[in-house]
């Protein structure tokens, strides 16, 4: 989740940051065999740089365009970018129709393994047919090009068929994650004015179903717009409908007919809206356009992860309301022609192997994942992962947060056989396309390092005047030249976009993350800068204390929040989680991580108090939220709990507390 740009005085200054104390010096040069069939070799580098606009313009023939596009990029009237302005496209062909045309119908699209243990096979060529029904049906509700449609499921197939249902019918969607509440959703479909919601009767979770259209009956009392409610059945709930607003999925989109032609529209047309949540006031929704989004996940994902679509067998195991499952669950493997595994449930149902079984049994290739599950697998121990077959695995994805060195090798090593390559990928929602991240045919990994802008990608770490900082030096993330998956704005307004992204430093992109350099001049992100603390005058990065507790063998997790201290200004406070063998903590464990931090960084990173406890506070997307922990720690009432995917975890941390107080 980004939050808004900060006034630089609350952000961290160039050199400032404690950036360098954590040495780093294992390397992971590619493994030669991928090496020498590499999609990216150095060559596609000095091709970008020799010509942006000629490079994402020969990325642009990966798609299928009705108008071939003449021009690339526009940026007459900057921030406001514009991508191969003239050219038309459908995306949901792209995704579709033309592999089916091209004789791949018979391809798989989709493994997908429910939590509780059914399955289904769909190929490119049912998956066609499906959204040819879900697009008429949607059209026979009044749908038009440029009406909104909210998607509020599990990740069940069905999510992948409405998204793509929208999109062939030019409406752009929203997808609101299927674990947030009504009040979120209510907001949501106020801000874009949606006119139908597709969603389900239910979804599994940890082995029970749970409910999901009473959200929605709840959300939809505040939300006149909304004439229409389509309800895929997936657990068999009990589940009221509202008489000639609600249809059973089933029923009206079953009975379509499966003829429908895709048409044609700008390579601007909205394409989705993503809302991410702001550190103040409501939520933003990031637009997407259709033609240079396309073009950025179908580039990047074939570029990271050195897809070979015939072959590889694709997971990103990130859920569909998150901009990672829109980009590389959804858009970029079917316009490549990909095929995937989709998961609906969580990892440790009915067993902690579940992950582990599923590769085993799809022979997956690629596996994409966030940090958050990979120190989870940490916690539960290597003797897991190691009762299955992975031999299979060639390339490991990490996406969301910054991954601690410890959690890349923990990664690389159990699951990765210590030799496939980790690409640690930096990017966001309104990125839309990776940013920053290893190319596995070339780059050697450093543990804990997004290294190098993507090919055809330009960013830079600056200081509070804009400048380009030294080798060595930490500073901000920016990004200084737009690119094809670029937010286009946000959904109604304009003034916030360029508020929020393109005034802190006057033509360029501020991500909102603080980054180092290293001596090599490869690049560490360090968090968001709103997590920066300051600590009698020193201002450290989280994410460096927290790296230094998951360094220590008995820690598996662990978050750091800066609360304020009447000596200090802050103090830091660190909330961690013990790995399954470590025993139950106790003030012998507390003393042993404070001396590690001091030994690792120096004594002025000791935290002054460490909590051990069972859970962490996340958002869909496994990010800690540090702002409530920091409402722990200092012992205030809680802030806003709506984007946790657990509200219960809230609870549990204090009753934890006291019980230990
Ligand atoms: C894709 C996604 C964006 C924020 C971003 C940054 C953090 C994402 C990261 C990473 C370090 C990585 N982030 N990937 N930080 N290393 N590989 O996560 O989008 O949910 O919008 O979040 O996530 O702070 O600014 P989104």
């Amino acid at each position: 989740m980004t939050d808004e740009a900060l006034p630089a005085n609350e952000a961290p200054s160039a050199n400032e940051a404690l950036s360098n104390l954590l040495h780093e010096d294992r390397r992971f040069p590619p493994p030669a065999d991928l090496a020498a069939s590499a999609n990216v070799t150095a060559a596609t580098y000095a091709e970008a740089e020799a010509d942006l606009e000629a490079f994402w313009g020969e990325q642009a023939k990966r798609i299928t365009w009705d108008t071939k596009p003449t021009e690339v990029l526009d940026w007459s009237n900057p921030p406001f970018a514009k991508w191969f302005a003239d050219g038309t496209l459908n995306a949901a062909y792209n995704c579709l129709d033309r592999h089916v045309e091209a004789g791949n119908g018979d391809r798989v699209a989709y493994y997908f393994e429910g939590e509780p243990g059914d399955t289904r096979v769909i190929t490119y060529a049912e998956l066609t047919t499906d959204v040819k029904k879900a697009a008429n049906a949607l059209l026979e509700l009044g749908v038009e090009a440029g009406d909104r449609v909210a998607i509020y499921l599990p990740m069940i197939p069905e999510a992948v068929v409405a998204i793509l249902a929208c999109a062939r019918i030019g409406a752009p969607h929203t997808v609101v994650f299927g674990g947030f509440s009504a009040d979120a959703l209510a907001s949501r479909i106020e801000d874009c004015g949606v006119e139908v919601v597709i969603t389900a009767d239910g979804g599994y979770r940890r082995g029970k179903p749970s409910g999901l259209k009473p959200a929605v009956d709840e959300a939809l009392t505040k939300c006149p717009s909304v004439h229409h409610v389509l309800v895929i059945k997936r657990t068999g709930q009990d589940t009221p409908m509202t008489e000639g607003r609600d249809l059973w999925w089933d029923e009206f989109v079953g009975q379509q007919s499966a003829e429908h032609t895709a048409e044609a529209f700008p390579a601007e047309h909205p394409l989705y809206i993503m809302y991410t949540s702001g550190s103040t006031g409501k939520p933003k929704g990031i637009l997407h356009t259709t033609g240079g989004y396309l073009v950025g996940v179908t580039y990047t994902q074939w570029a990271t992860f050195d897809l070979k679509p015939e072959t590889d067998i694709f997971w990103t195991a990130a859920d569909i309301g998150w901009v990672t499952g829109h980009s590389y669950l959804v858009y970029g493997p079917l316009a490549n022609g990909t095929t995937s595994v989709m998961y609906e449930g969580t990892p440790d149902t009915p067993h902690k192997g579940r992950w582990w079984e599923i590769i085993e049994k799809y022979r997956v290739s690629i596996l994409y994942c966030a940090p958050t599950a990979i120190r989870t697998f940490m916690k539960w121990g290597a003797d897991i992962p190691e009762q299955f077959d992975m031999s299979s695995l060639r390339v490991l994805g990490s996406v969301g947060e910054p991954i601690n060195p410890e959690a890349y090798v923990w990664y690389r090593t159990n699951i990765g056989g210590d030799r496939v390559p980790v690409v640690d990928t930096w990017w966001q929602t309104e990125t839309g396309m990776h940013m920053i991240s290893p190319m596995p045919g070339v780059t050697s990994g450093k543990p804990g390092a997004a290294m190098t802008p993507v090919p055809g990608v330009s960013v830079d770490v600056v200081n509070d005047e804009a400048e380009s900082v030294p080798n060595g030096s930490g500073g901000y993330l920016v990004i200084t030249k737009p690119w094809p998956a670029m937010l286009r704005t946000l959904w109604g307004d304009d003034q916030r976009y360029v508020d929020t992204y393109w005034s802190r430093f006057p033509g360029l992109y501020f991500a909102g993350d603080g980054a180092k350099r290293d001596e090599d001049g490869d690049i560490w992100l360090l968090g968001r800068v709103d997590d920066v603390m300051n600590v009698s005058g020193h201002r450290m990065s989280t994410t460096e204390i927290e790296s230094a507790l998951v360094s220590h063998p008995k820690v598996a997790e662990s978050a750091v929040v800066g609360a304020s201290d009447a000596t200090t200004g802050q103090a830091i406070v660190a909330f961690v989680i013990l790995r399954a063998d470590a025993g139950d903590g106790g003030p012998d464990v507390v003393a042993e991580l404070r001396a590690h931090v001091a030994k690792e960084i120096g004594p002025i990173a000791k935290p002054r108090q460490i909590m051990v406890v069972e859970e962490l506070p996340k958002t869909r997307s496994g990010k800690i939220m540090r702002r409530l922990l920091r409402d722990i720690a200092e012992n205030r009432e809680l802030g806003d709990v709506t984007t946790l995917t657990d509200s219960t975890v809230m609870n549990l941390i204090k009753e934890n507390l006291s019980a230990s107080a």
